[in-house]
């Protein structure tokens, strides 16, 4: 497949970008290569500055779960564009956004709109940091929540892609207060609340960790955090930047039935422009400025652009929607057992609604040290022959794949034909 063009581009975009790009896990250092460069995208489909074609499972890192080019949604920007592009200021799009996202998600009474997921998990730890008076927070290696200090350790996704849990420029002060447990082991969380009575602000947690592969909850892992975060008088944190509104209507606490105190959003709530969000208790929230005394802003917060194309988004997300991703999501994972078994290649998988993980000889994936066991790269190998062959998977072992719900068959068995060929090349 010729890339010629995008290999160019690297080349260009290195001399005055950090590593040519803007968010390092696009820069394909984990997989090796030169990135892609897009273009345009239609439905599941992408297409690079070659003209290459290709079936996408990265959706802009989840926001595309209505596929690429979603009319409606092109259109709402639009005429919000021809109308103002911002204003600092209040809109009513705002109090509408917050009203979908209040009704869709039980737990959230309140909501303040940011621009990213960073902004959302850093503005709810300092908000969880200002209503207890306690400094210390929970979180699980592996588990990546943005890149605001207190988070960067132990943390998932780009960071771990670059094998740099805990970055230089975090003060071993502020990492200090930083405490990590592996995920899906409560054993371990009991024992930290043991050590640090009634000094823990909050636990934050993937609800289903999606930044080291893909690894659904155990049984009774998220009910436990519920329980022992109220008897301790910590809050609980669900950082649904990923999974809000792609793994269940009423996101992952709508799908496993439990009540965060806070809950962060991105992403999909942003239809693919920069919105994130937090929101929770309203005994919580009401703590935040201008209402309360913990700061937090924001110029572009709420801009009617970003918010006209959440608001589209979310009105397009219906039980029918769902169902859609699902069922490829199902389909697609299933092919891929299939192949894997039929050329001999031993791969783990788990997937939810929208979501999916490829792990190569190992047998169960249910934390980050299972992740670590495997056989990136096997996993980096199959990348490259998918690429090659029309499939644009997450260029990382440690990422999720996604789904939206224009994956129907023609994709799915297009990216099922590309994986036969990919495993026989392993
Ligand atoms: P952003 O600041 O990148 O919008 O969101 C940070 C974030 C917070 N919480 C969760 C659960 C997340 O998955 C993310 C960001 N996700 C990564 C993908 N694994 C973004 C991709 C990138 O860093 O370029």
């Amino acid at each position: 497949m010729n890339r010629s063009t995008s290999s160019d581009l690297i080349r260009r975009a290195k001399l005055s970008i950090p590593g040519g790009v803007n968010s390092p896990v696009r820069a394909f250092k984990g997989v090796g290569g030169d990135p892609v460069f897009f273009n345009r995208g239609s439905g599941p489909y992408l297409y690079d500055v070659d003209d290459n074609k290709y079936v996408d499972y990265v959706g802009s890192w989840g926001p595309m779960i209505l596929g690429h080019g979603h009319q409606p949604t092109v259109d709402a920007v639009v005429a919000q564009a021809q109308r103002a592009l911002g204003f600092g200021a209040p809109t009513e799009g705002e109090i509408t956004l917050a009203e979908v996202i209040i009704e869709r998600v039980p737990s959230i009474e309140k909501v303040r709109m940011v621009n990213s997921g960073t902004e959302a998990t850093m503005s709810a730890i300092r908000l969880a940091r200002g209503f207890t008076g306690r400094d210390k927070i929970l979180k699980f290696t592996g588990c990546y929540h943005g890149h605001s200090d207190s988070l960067l350790v132990k943390a998932g996704s780009g960071v771990l892609t670059l094998g740099i849990p805990n970055s230089p420029g975090v003060p071993e002060a502020v990492a200090a207060d930083t405490l990590n447990a592996p995920f899906n082991d409560f054993d371990a969380v009991q024992a930290i609340f043991a050590q640090y009575p009634e000094q823990i602000a909050c636990i934050i947690v993937e609800p289903i960790a999606g930044n080291m592969g893909c690894i659904p909850p155990v049984e009774g892992f998220l009910e436990g955090l519920q329980d022992i975060t109220r008897q301790d008088g910590a809050l609980l944190i669900f950082d649904e930047v990923m999974t809000g509104f792609r793994v269940h209507k009423g996101s992952a606490q709508g799908l496993y039935n439990i009540q965060p105190d806070l809950t962060t959003l991105g992403k999909i709530v942003g239809g693919g422009l920069p919105v994130g969000a937090f929101g929770g208790r309203a005994d919580v929230m009401s703590h935040i400025a201008p209402e309360g005394p913990v700061y937090q802003a924001g110029t572009l917060s709420g801009n009617p652009l970003a918010v006209s194309a959440g608001l589209s988004t979310l009105n397009h997300l219906d039980d029918a929607l769902y169902a859609r991703v699902a069922e490829a999501t199902d389909a697609l994972v299933a092919g891929l057992k299939d192949l894997a078994t039929k050329h001999k290649v031993q791969m783990a998988t788990n997937h939810v609604c929208g979501m999916f993980g490829l792990f190569f000889d190992v047998e169960q994936v249910l934390n980050f040290d299972h992740v670590s066991n495997s056989n990136v790269d096997k996993f980096n190998r199959f990348f490259h022959a998918m690429l090659d062959n029309g499939v644009y998977l997450a260029p990382s072992a440690f990422e999720a794949g996604f789904v939206s719900g224009t994956h129907t068959g023609e994709a799915i068995e297009a990216t099922l034909s590309a994986a036969d060929r990919a495993f026989a090349a392993l």
